[in-house]
């Protein structure tokens, strides 16, 4: 692995004018004519030959013009193929012939076949694998694709585009054409054969058209994918009312597949899904399930605007097609759901993956300049910071702006491959601001650590707020520069309403944003008549870790007053974070663990409220994380204690409100038929939270087992069945249980997954074992990536205390298992192995384990580039 640098960039020296593939199919030796047809770019060195990628391919034969290319006038290995003596003006002809073995490709990059279907995976440097090819962003052609196969075991032959024709071939073969007229990069390239059931859908667009929706599963799986089809159906409404923006082909297609390396991919007019995205029934789907495929048919559908008609330049520019859609699918989400408890839920995900990546060995900028290998840069930094960046842009311009921005991006840019800066260039346009300093969110990596303080002067009738922020360091990046940080805020007066000053000066002011843009600044809020309480960050506006020493007597105040419910559940967590901390240091120290009335009160008072939508007290009732609190300690992190102090935080709260989740679990019943809307979901989050705290009570086995044996949906299947794996793992009753679950969920892969994660996640040194025993179980699939997820990944990213043993066994399974996952699937095994991402923070004796562990990994006799360069940048 070469590193590459975004100041190498260059265009091509030739234009790719059209590529016309033709694929028969064969499960070991499928063969690929591809014609592709190029000219010279102007003022490009006549001389320069025409360089193609390819990635462990075998080249069966070349033609220039149709002619047999004579060997003096090409190179060719596995990974290039460099072609001399071409026209200087003249466009030419470049016939490539591949044969390829689908069957043989453990990576899923490329073309590979899963469970006997035919797909492919080309984002973002797979197509290489298929046919040597400029296998970069920036080279756009239309495509006509025709496949021929087998009949009988492949009725279904799908590529990109619209549907040209097809029909019988020879020997029992067929084909079909296609022809997508959209010019695409080839990472969006898709091919899918094989014998596949249909569900059907029509699309009326906002101009007329109608617009043929298919998605294709697996026989007898068709009743599975209706949920994700009315989401699909939503999307493509929301984003024409939303964003103007219309689907622009005859027919949309998705694919779900049971062995993919990731959540989904976009390609275009045929996206290719992971089916845990695509398929639910209320027997086997959780609430959380159904609200993934909402958001991720969304997230893929969003992409045929930001990130298909407008495509990257480069993949260092990969934010801007995934942060903005990221942007797009939170909106959307929270437009079909409740804004406030989506926002909760996107910040909890954003601390607690992005964060510790921020603050770790991996940090890397939303736009690197850097890469070894562009596989690991699909990351939450790219993903979910990339679209605060975004959201920040929204705030920062006002509704209005932004819409005007979005649309000028459109039109400026469609067709077209893009960078950050052709983004950022709309939205200072429209708005007249200069973004430049806005822009280093882009280009600094870390998160800024705000510092506040608050002064009421009675005499003065003025409220003055003072300011410092400060980015961290981060690898490659020892000296920050001041950030543009867009500040939400609201003074909340003694009776609950909020105060409107007379003046604000110091800085910017918007609407109810404070721009904070020096490294201290000081605003000073005037005529205000008595000590208000300050919300600050409401919504989450600006992705920073705050330092504001607030009273709980303050907090408690924001969280029963403040307009915006997000501030409100952020003022219990910031209430209940000191509880659980103290609780960690005083477990690690042998004392008595003790909590503040207060925050049980506020927080009790929360869960009873009955004028607060039952989600939003069910992520009041979720405290932060064992892995949060790990971050807020910050360093010498000792998980059991971390552990053993939450736990100890829970049990109060039980007894404390032991009537008032007596009283949740029986009246927040769902009755009826399950639906996944969002008010139920609501209602049957909040019950299962009740029925957790009440497992801290006498009886809480009985009581969890009764309500798994009476469960009628999923969500509360796998609740109940948690409760008792985690808080009982010993008791007979959970082991009838999972074997219970088992029985009935054997055939359904996706359930299987859920038994195996509820497993990894049981706290405590004993998990271990129970893990390698479940890799021995015959339902345990190496070769399926959710399941290797499902088991170890889940394992090693969400089981602290199970996970970082004090005797380092753990990191020993990580490094075992990821020497043998590497050279099957070096894209799993990489992801996998970033669990390891927060080892500095450890106490110095599981620090000690986890370098060791990683020393193995690094020492190791051959290493995938995605693992080397994962493990190389955590241990140097
Ligand atoms: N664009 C794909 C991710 C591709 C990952 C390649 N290693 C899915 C998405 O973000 O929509
Ligand atoms: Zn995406």
């Amino acid at each position: 692995g070469q590193i590459v640098h975004l100041a190498d960039y260059r265009p091509t020296d030739f234009i790719l004018e059209r590529v016309d593939l033709t694929f028969e199919l064969d499960p070991t030796a499928t063969r690929l004519e591809a014609r592709l047809i190029f000219h010279r770019r102007d003022g490009a060195d006549p001389k320069a030959p025409l360089v193609l990628d390819g990635d462990e391919l075998t080249l069966a034969e070349l033609r220039l013009d149709q002619n047999e290319l004579p060997a003096a006038q090409f190179d060719v290995t596995p990974d290039s193929l460099v072609i001399r003596d071409l026209p200087e003006a003249a466009p030419f002809e470049v016939t490539v012939i591949t044969i390829i073995n689908p069957e043989a490709n453990g990576q899923l990059m490329g073309l590979y076949r899963t469970n006997g279907v035919y797909c492919t995976q080309c984002e973002a440097e797979g197509f290489r694998r298929i046919t040597y090819f400029p296998d970069r962003p920036d080279v756009l052609a239309p495509y006509t694709v025709t496949i021929i196969a087998d009949k009988a075991t492949n009725p279904v032959l799908l590529s990109n585009g619209n549907f040209l024709g097809g029909g019988n071939y020879d020997e029992g073969r067929h084909f079909a054409a296609w022809f997508d007229p959209f010019p695409k990069p080839s990472y969006l390239f898709a091919l899918v054969a094989g014998d596949l059931g249909i569900v059907e859908d029509t699309f009326t667009t906002m101009s007329g058209r109608e617009v043929a929706l298919k998605i294709y599963v697996e026989h007898g799986k068709e009743p599975r994918a209706a949920y994700a089809m009315d989401a699909l159906k939503r999307s493509m409404r929301w984003d024409e009312e939303r964003f103007g923006r219309e689907y622009d082909l005859d027919i949309f297609m998705i694919v779900a597949v049971s062995d993919f390396n990731m959540g989904a991919m976009e390609n275009k007019g045929l996206n290719v899904f992971n089916d845990k995205y695509v398929l639910a029934d209320p027997e086997t789907a959780t609430d959380q399930d159904y609200a993934n495929i909402e958001a991720i048919i969304a997230h893929e559908y969003f992409h045929n605007w930001t990130g298909n008609r407008i495509t990257c330049r480069d993949w260092f520019q990969l934010c801007l097609k995934e942060g903005l859609t990221v942007y797009r699918d939170h909106e959307f989400s929270a437009d079909q759901r409740s804004r406030a408890v989506k926002r909760i839920a996107e910040v909890r995900h954003l601390k607690s993956e992005q964060f510790p990546e921020d603050a770790g060995p991996l940090a890397h900028p939303v736009r690197p300049t850097t890469y070894r290998e562009i596989n690991n840069f699909y990351t939450t930094t790219v993903y979910e910071k990339g679209s605060e960046v975004t959201r920040m842009i929204a705030t920062i311009l006002g509704r209005d702006r932004f819409k005007q921005g979005m649309d000028l991006y459109f039109e400026r840019h469609d067709g077209d491959a893009a960078t950050v800066e052709d983004f950022v260039a709309c939205f200072a346009e429209v708005s007249g601001r200069d973004l430049t300093q806005f822009s280093r969110w882009y280009h600094q990596a870390g998160t800024p650590m705000v510092t506040a303080s608050a002064e009421y002067d009675a005499a003065s009738r003025s409220f003055v707020l003072t300011l410092e922020q400060n980015v961290p360091p981060t690898p490659g990046q020892s000296v920050k520069e001041p950030m543009h940080i867009p500040l939400s805020f609201a003074l909340i007066l003694d009776n609950g309403s909020i105060g409107e000053p007379s003046s604000i000066t110091g800085g910017e002011v918007t609407d109810d944003v404070l721009h904070l843009t020096e490294r201290h600044q000081t605003f000073t809020f005037s005529g205000i008549g008595a000590r208000p309480v300050l919300s600050l960050n409401r919504g989450f506006s600006a992705p920073i870790n705050l330092d504001f020493r607030q009273t709980p007597a303050d907090l408690a105040h924001i969280a029963r007053h403040d307009s915006d419910l997000f501030a409100r559940w952020q003022a219990l967590t910031d209430l209940a974070l000191p509880n659980l901390l103290q609780a960690a240091r005083d477990a690690r120290d042998g004392k008595e663990i003790t909590c503040d009335p207060a925050f049980l009160a506020a927080l009790l008072e929360v869960a009873g409220d009955g004028n607060l939508e039952p989600a939003f007290r069910a992520q009041a009732l979720a405290l932060p994380s064992e892995a949060d609190i790990a971050r807020e300690l910050g360093g010498n992190n000792d998980p059991d204690a971390i552990h053993a102090g939450r736990q100890a935080i829970l049990a109060h709260l039980a007894r404390e409100g032991a009537a008032t989740f007596e009283a949740l679990f029986a009246s927040m019943r769902t009755e009826g038929a399950f639906t996944p809307d969002a008010a139920s979901a609501g209602r049957r989050a909040l019950r299962n939270s009740a029925l957790s705290y009440l497992s801290y009570l006498d009886g809480g086995v009985a009581r969890a087992a009764d309500a798994f044996a009476s469960a009628d949906n999923m969500t509360d299947m796998t609740q109940a069945l948690t409760v008792l794996a985690h808080r009982f793992p010993g008791e007979a009753a959970t082991a009838n249980a999972l074997g219970a679950f088992l029985k009935r969920f054997d055939d359904n892969p996706l359930v299987l997954d859920k038994w195996f994660s509820i497993q990894a996640t049981i706290p405590g040194v004993a998990t271990l074992a129970r893990v390698r025993a479940l890799m021995e179980d015959p339902h345990f699939v190496a070769t399926n990536p959710n399941r290797v997820r499902a088991l170890i990944g889940t394992f090693a990213f969400a089981n602290p205390t199970g996970f970082n043993r004090k005797d380092g066994e753990g990191y020993r399974f990580l490094a075992r298992q990821i020497l043998a996952i590497d050279p099957r699937n070096p894209q799993l095994a990489a992801r996998i192995l970033t669990s390891m991402r927060s080892w500095r923070s450890l106490e110095p004796t599981r620090a000690e384990h986890a370098r060791t562990a990683l020393g193995e990994i690094s020492a190791a006799a051959s290493l995938s580039t995605d693992v080397r360069d994962i493990v190389e940048r955590m241990i140097q």
